[in-house]
């Protein structure tokens, strides 16, 4: 059956194809004969063992990815928005904007004077409309879930999945209602939707959060591979075989479409910078990041070749639907919205999956300044609980990296209904996932990580000695580095500690005793160093009882707890080495 644009891919005209593809292409139909001779195939930042990049066994594909645009031949060219251009409303029209704003946390007003199916500028790098992929790729089922979003984005997003997706890679697109209020996402959307054989509704009985919802698209899906995608989209040119193409060569590989900005204000298409990275920043941040200059020269890498992602943004991304179930899917415990980005990112690279973006395949999306929905529960609150289970679960020993970036209040797990963990738990050691240090060492090398703040000696200014641990109390010694005794971490819980001793204020009295260490313990932690502080070289107890400075007996015989004083040099403390992120 005809596609809409185009009539399912053509097969490559040999003008348009060069000598190495040409063999490429002599070659299919034979599988398994070798990595094909691409020659920037990047291989991982910082290598490491373990971190090759595997041989891809199959060949170059036969049909070249789809490009006829739709830009060339829109219905109607003098349209709103037509082109991706930005659109401009008058300023009488202000008012309505403004009072329409909050239905989507966008410009909604303009968005429904948009069309439907309006062109958007190819914005695919030039080398890739040589690109070929195979004619006998695997299907897809694309799945959006949406809680109450607008009319005319999620018609969009639909429309454009229609339109620039090849008929026989789409099997189906299931939409999934996680208990939407407004009535129009009812009747009205059947009946609309009934236009187009391949949809599906999946209706939710109660608001489940964005994970859930996946979830249950993905239990219904019939596709070989899942795509999920945003409900405020739109799917450029030629945006799904890339996609298919990657998960054909390697199951295990999860690809991403570059994801590019439709403005919240004009509804314009913006194309975003190349060689941009996912990653995170502590505690669990999801940020943009350039792949180093270094690294593109080193590997002769191009601004179309796949770029390896510590982390996923989260929304748009497409899974072997099998590799998804062999990896446990998502946590079901992850609430309404966040962290399952980190959850499927971990999850999928240390337990033998690879996550890449695909600058050949490119996806708009309306970036939001907040959710225009509401949360079951406080949002601040459901996001750090899901993220909390994410640490717990995969982040081992660099928990406390997480928890000492302002997260200290979730250790208690009580207090923040954190769940169980016995299934993913389990799972990690059932799938025999690697640990969260290789994942740093080998994905993400260029993260910095230490498992302590600052660590060595510590030099009391005043005194001109180091803090020494014997027999079990601290007293002070002439520094010397060699002796085990004066080596102290500061870490990421705020703890002064020697192995399992932290220094703990006395419960009665001005001194000190030993402790040990127990990161639910709020009365060992030891504010240190904030720059802009006059205090800033003092070491601060953050007992509730105390909250004073250590001190230095001026005998050099003992440590004991004072009223701060900036001036103070018996109070100032320098560990020998600190890590700075
Ligand atoms: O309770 C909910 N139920 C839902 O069905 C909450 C949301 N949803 C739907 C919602 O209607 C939308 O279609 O889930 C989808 C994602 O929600 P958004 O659009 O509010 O999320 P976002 O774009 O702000 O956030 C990003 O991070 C999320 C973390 O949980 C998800 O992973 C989103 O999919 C993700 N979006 C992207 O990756 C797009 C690019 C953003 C960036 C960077
Ligand atoms: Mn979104």
């Amino acid at each position: 059956e005809a596609h809409p644009d185009e009539p399912a891919p053509k097969p490559v005209q040999p003008e348009d194809v060069k000598d190495e593809q040409k063999e490429q292409r002599q070659e299919t139909g034979k599988k398994d004969v070798g990595p094909p001779k691409k020659p920037h195939e990047p291989v991982e930042l910082g290598g490491g063992e373990g971190s090759k990049v595997k041989a891809i066994s199959k060949p170059g594909g036969v049909h070249k990815v789809l490009s006829l645009d739709v830009t060339q031949s829109p219905r109607d060219d003098k349209a709103l928005g037509q082109f991706g251009h930005a659109a401009l409303v008058g300023s009488e029209e202000d008012v309505e904007v403004r009072r329409r704003w909050d239905e989507g946390h966008f410009n909604v007003y303009l968005s429904d004077q948009i069309p439907l199916d309006r062109a958007i500028p190819d914005t695919r790098p030039e080398m890739c409309a040589r690109n070929l992929v195979h004619d006998d790729l695997p299907t897809t089922s694309v799945i959006f879930c949406f809680v109450d979003e607008v009319w005319s984005t999620l018609l969009r997003s639909v429309h454009s999945v229609i339109n620039r997706s090849p008929e026989h890679l789409l099997k189906e697109i299931i939409l999934v209602d996680d208990f939407s209020t407004r009535d129009y996402l009812k009747e009205p959307l059947d009946k609309y939707m009934s236009q187009f054989p391949k949809v599906r509704i999946v209706r939710l009985k109660e608001r489940e959060g964005l994970i859930r919802a996946r979830l249950a698209g993905a239990a219904v899906a019939k596709g070989d591979v899942l795509t999920f995608l945003d409900s405020h989209v739109e799917c450029n040119v030629g945006w799904l075989e890339p996609l298919l193409e990657r998960v054909y060569q390697d199951r295990r590989k999860v690809p991403c479409p570059v994801i590019e900005v439709i403005s919240d204000k004009d509804m314009s298409y913006n194309l975003v910078d190349n060689f941009q990275r996912g990653i995170f920043k502590w505690p669990l941040v999801f940020g943009w990041s350039p792949v180093p200059d270094s690294y593109i020269k080193e590997t002769n890498m191009t601004i179309a070749d796949p770029i390896r992602c510590p982390v996923m943004a989260g929304g748009l991304f497409s899974i072997d639907k099998k590799f998804f179930y062999e990896l446990g899917a998502y946590d079901p415990g992850l609430d309404v919205w966040g962290g399952e980005n980190m959850e499927i990112s971990f999850k999928i690279w240390m337990c033998g999956g690879e996550i890449e973006i695909i600058p050949c395949s490119r996806v708009g999306h309306i970036f939001r300044g907040q959710n225009p929905y509401k949360f079951p529960k406080d949002r601040q609150k459901t996001v750090e609980r899901n993220l909390a289970r994410v640490v717990e679960v995969w982040l081992d020993g660099y928990k406390d990296l997480f928890y000492g970036h302002g997260y200290h209040h979730l250790l208690d797990k009580e207090a923040i209904h954190i769940g169980n963990l016995t299934d993913q738990i389990g799972l990690r050691k059932k799938l025999e996932c690697k640990s969260f240090k290789w994942y740093l060492d080998n994905v993400y090398p260029d993260m910095v990580a230490p498992l302590v703040k600052a660590e060595g000696m510590v030099f009391n200014l005043g005194l001109r000695k180091c803090l020494s641990l014997q027999k079990s109390s601290v007293s002070f010694e002439t520094c010397d580095l060699s002796r085990q005794s004066q080596h102290f971490n500061h870490t990421w819980m705020r703890h002064i500690r020697q192995q399992d001793l932290c220094i703990a204020p006395q419960a009665k009295g001005n001194g000190v005793v030993l402790k040990s260490c127990d990161n639910a313990d709020l009365d060992i932690r030891w504010f240190h160093q904030s720059t802009n502080s006059a205090l800033a070289e003092h070491l601060i107890s953050e007992s509730v009882s105390h909250h004073m400075c250590l001190e230095a007996g001026p005998q050099g015989d003992s440590v004991c707890l004072k009223p701060c004083v900036p001036t103070n040099a018996l109070q100032k403390w320098q560990f020998t080495h600190y890590h700075h992120i």
